[in-house]
């Protein structure tokens, strides 16, 4: 940062979601205080939070930049706020170069997809594996599965959400485990290896629900397992729900990264949530799972999958101890967090505290 400092640069550009959202603060306030540089704001948490990030820059871009930046950089746009205009075609961004994709591209165009496999094929743009975002539909397409194993497109992030058909209706997606299932076995076929994304804590999931969804996971031998706590994200009818209804726990930005639970949940308290979180990661990443893994996709993912299950042990026995220890740490704070509690004190709101002393 200091190097940053240092640089003379007159505009600092700084993109937040919303757990980094302090820390992004943090860095303006840290550049307003030691240059006369323009400090300029965008990506998710920014646009849904627009006043509360003026607090700290010059200017805010709330929605897409690549159409506004270029002007406010230079000059030509001196508003506070600036409304990001919609890309409706790469090739109208400025800055990088996005010649490989001509034209309009959308996410779910399988035949797009396979075009820019292609593309990738012919032109040598493989790394040794890349990891993308799937969807169940995928199993429809072996033609596409080819073309993504053949460009080392091998390890895809698939969201399951939960085993529960009600969650999955609240949530709006159009999926049942019928399609998860197919989809994994696809996937196998091709050996790409799938990253089974699960979410905890959706009001109509009870405890067995969240375990079964991780057994299941289990069952169609996913890679890789990414448990997320459902968090209301500042901007989502979640979160207005919840702020409605006084479930949220804490409005501390920084943890707000799907690890952390910062609401109250409807079947079981904070920490038993939490606890959940920690028991997704044991259950998945044990040493027997290691062993089917290496199995179906070789030696070197076998290695790869015990380091998982050390690491996230690992982890899991970091927080477990810390929430026994009373020094204003988050573990401890949501472990005795009672219904009805002011806003949880974390360990950052006990540091601003200390640090004003
Ligand atoms: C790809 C992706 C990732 C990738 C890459 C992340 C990255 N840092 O680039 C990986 C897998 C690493 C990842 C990790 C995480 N992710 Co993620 N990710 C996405 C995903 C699918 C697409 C993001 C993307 O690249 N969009 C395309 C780009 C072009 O859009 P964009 O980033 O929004 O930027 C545009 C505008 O916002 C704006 N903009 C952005 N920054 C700036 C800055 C300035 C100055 C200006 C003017 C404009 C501007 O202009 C950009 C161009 O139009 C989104 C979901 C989604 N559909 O958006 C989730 C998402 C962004 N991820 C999310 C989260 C929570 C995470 C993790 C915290 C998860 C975790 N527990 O580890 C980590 C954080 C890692 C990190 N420190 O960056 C959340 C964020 C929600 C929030 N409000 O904070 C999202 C929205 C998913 C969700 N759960 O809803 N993620």
């Amino acid at each position: 940062m200091n190097k940053l400092l240092k640089s003379g640069a007159d505009v600092f550009c700084i993109s937040c979601m919303t757990s980094n959202a302090p820390r992004g603060y943090e860095l303006a306030d840290m550049i307003h205080a030691k240059t006369n540089a323009r400090v300029i704001m965008g990506g998710m948490h920014p646009t849904w939070m627009p006043d509360e990030a003026l607090q700290h820059a010059d200017q805010v871009i709330t929605g897409e930049g690549e159409k506004v930046i270029l002007d406010d950089v230079e000059g030509r746009i001196t508003d506070r706020l600036v409304k990001g205009i919609p890309l409706t075609c790469l090739d109208e961004a400025p800055f990088p170069d996005y010649s490989i994709l001509k034209t309009p591209c959308e996410a779910a165009d399988k035949e797009r997809a396979k075009e820019i496999c292609r593309r990738m094929i012919a032109e040598k743009l493989t790394f040794k594996e890349t990891f993308f975002f799937g969807r169940t539909d995928l199993a429809d397409d072996e033609e596409l599965l080819q073309l993504l194993h053949d460009a080392h497109l091998t390890r895809v992030l698939i969201g399951i959400e939960s085993l529960n058909q009600q969650a999955l209706n609240d949530i709006h997606k159009g999926q049942n485990i019928d399609n998860i299932r197919r989809a994994a076995a696809a996937c196998e076929k091709y050996r790409i290896r799938m990253i089974a994304s699960i979410v905890l804590g959706l009001d109509a999931d009870k405890k067995e629900d969240m375990d079964r969804s991780i057994e299941f996971a289990r069952d169609i031998h996913a890679y890789q397992l990414q448990p997320a706590i459902l968090t209301p994200f500042p901007g989502t009818p979640v979160y207005e729900q919840f702020e409605e209804e006084g479930r949220m726990i804490t409005h501390e930005w920084s943890r707000f990264d799907m690890m952390n639970v910062t609401y109250m949940p409807k079947n079981m308290s904070p920490w038993e949530l939490q606890e959940e979180f920690y028991h997704a990661a044991r259950r998945f990443y044990d040493y027997d799972s290691a062993k089917i893994i290496g199995k179906l996709f070789g030696k070197e993912y076998e290695r790869r999958r015990r380091r998982f299950a050390f690491v996230s042990n690992l982890g899991v026995w970091g927080a477990h101890v810390s929430s026994h220890i009373n020094n204003g740490n988050c573990y401890y704070e949501l472990r005795h967090y009672k219904p009805g509690d002011h806003e949880m004190k974390t360990e950052q709101t006990v540091n601003k505290k200390a640090d004003k002393r």
